[in-house]
């Protein structure tokens, strides 16, 4: 399988991630990307290749300009007006202020563009973000010409990010950029299917009304798990895209036997949508050591979880979302794919 990957991804260090009431170091830090290579160097998956750039034009067909705008400038912004740390938010337009103005101040643009606390803008946030979509979109051309799957080992991820937010350690939607992308070349419908821990609720906002993009997302249920807001299993789809969106939230402690199960059933709505493309948001975090997730899949399971995706039999391909624990990310990632190659 031919892997994206491009160093510029580690152009974004975040020094904080504000967790458990503290500002830690991120979870979602640059060695995630050197373990994966590392991993995908030393197993044989196939060649690396640096992504092509394709501009700002498909990041837009999913996100609102003005919140590209947002992304573009804050950082600066942030520190022109003299803040001490990096750009976490910590006022929103909640409930009970929903407001309706976007503010001028770059607090309280902040605190609009956000989903979520914890991940902060530094320097370079929105040139990682740049890039990470440019290898979701060099790994679907790829697949797009020739059939065959690929791999974009992207960073920072994507899956939270919604047509209008950030949050939850992601920027751009590159799943959702790659599949609305696959479209425009001339899929009619296309599947993204999320396998990582958290719910794929950007992913879910950006095609709810649409049936064209199916999405199906396994994921913790939100009642107990991050993003807690969204991912249940009755939010369905909305007017033509009813139907379109599945969720198959699972309590903490699930193991591979339900998860897989889940998974059979993920993909038959996948199957029985037509779908003609198949986009995987490939997060590892459902691993049992996983730092900040709570299902016990194991190391060995993942290459089953490939095996199981090629029944398909889709053009298919496969971009990094989460995984954190830094140890075992390359092996489970590599588990995935080098289980898809061998079972297709
Ligand atoms: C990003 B991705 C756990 C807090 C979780 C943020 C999680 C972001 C996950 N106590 N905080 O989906 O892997
Ligand atoms: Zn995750």
């Amino acid at each position: 399988m031919l892997t994206f990957h491009s160093e510029s991804t580690k152009l974004r260090r975040a020094k904080t991630e504000l967790n458990e009431g503290l500002l830690m170091a991120p979870f979602e830090c640059p060695e995630r990307v050197d373990l994966v290579l590392e991993r995908i160097r030393a197993s044989g998956l196939g060649p690396v290749q640096a992504p092509t750039r394709f501009g700002l034009e498909p990041v837009l067909a999913v996100h609102d300009r003005d919140y590209v705008e947002f992304l573009a400038g804050c950082w600066e912004e942030w520190k022109a007006i003299g803040m001490a740390g990096e750009a976490i938010p910590n006022i929103w337009p909640s409930r009970s202020m929903p407001g309706t103005r976007i503010p001028e101040h770059i607090e309280g643009r902040l605190g609009y563009y956000a989903q979520t606390g914890e991940t902060s803008i530094c320097a370079n946030t929105f040139e990682a973000a740049e890039v990470s979509k440019d290898i979701a979109l060099s790994a679907l051309g790829h697949t797009l010409e020739s059939g065959e799957p690929s791999f974009g080992l992207c960073r920072p991820p994507g899956h939270h990010a919604s047509s209008n937010q950030f949050g939850g350690y992601c920027f751009f939607n590159n799943a959702a950029i790659a599949a609305d992308q696959a479209l425009k070349h001339g899929h009619s419908r296309v599947a993204v299917l999320d396998i990582d821990f958290h719910h794929g609720n950007g992913t879910q906002e950006i095609f709810y009304a649409r049936d064209d993009v199916i999405v199906v997302s396994l994921h913790g249920d939100p009642l107990h798990c991050f993003p807690y807001y969204l991912g249940h299993a009755d939010e369905t789809g909305s007017g033509r895209g009813e139907g379109y969106n599945v969720n198959y939230p699972m309590p903490p402690g699930t193991d591979y036997a339900r998860w897989s199960a889940a998974l059979d059933e993920g993909l038959a709505r996948i199957r029985q949508a037509g779908a003609e493309l198949l986009v995987v948001s490939l997060g590892v975090d459902t691993f049992e050591h996983d730092p900040i997730s709570s299902f016990k899949l194991r190391s060995d399971d993942y290459p089953d979880v490939g095996r199981r995706l090629a029944t398909l039999g889709l053009p298919t391909v496969f971009l990094l979302e989460g995984g954190y624990a830094v140890e075992e990310i390359g092996i489970n990632v590599v588990n995935v794919l080098s289980g898809f190659d061998a079972a297709r």
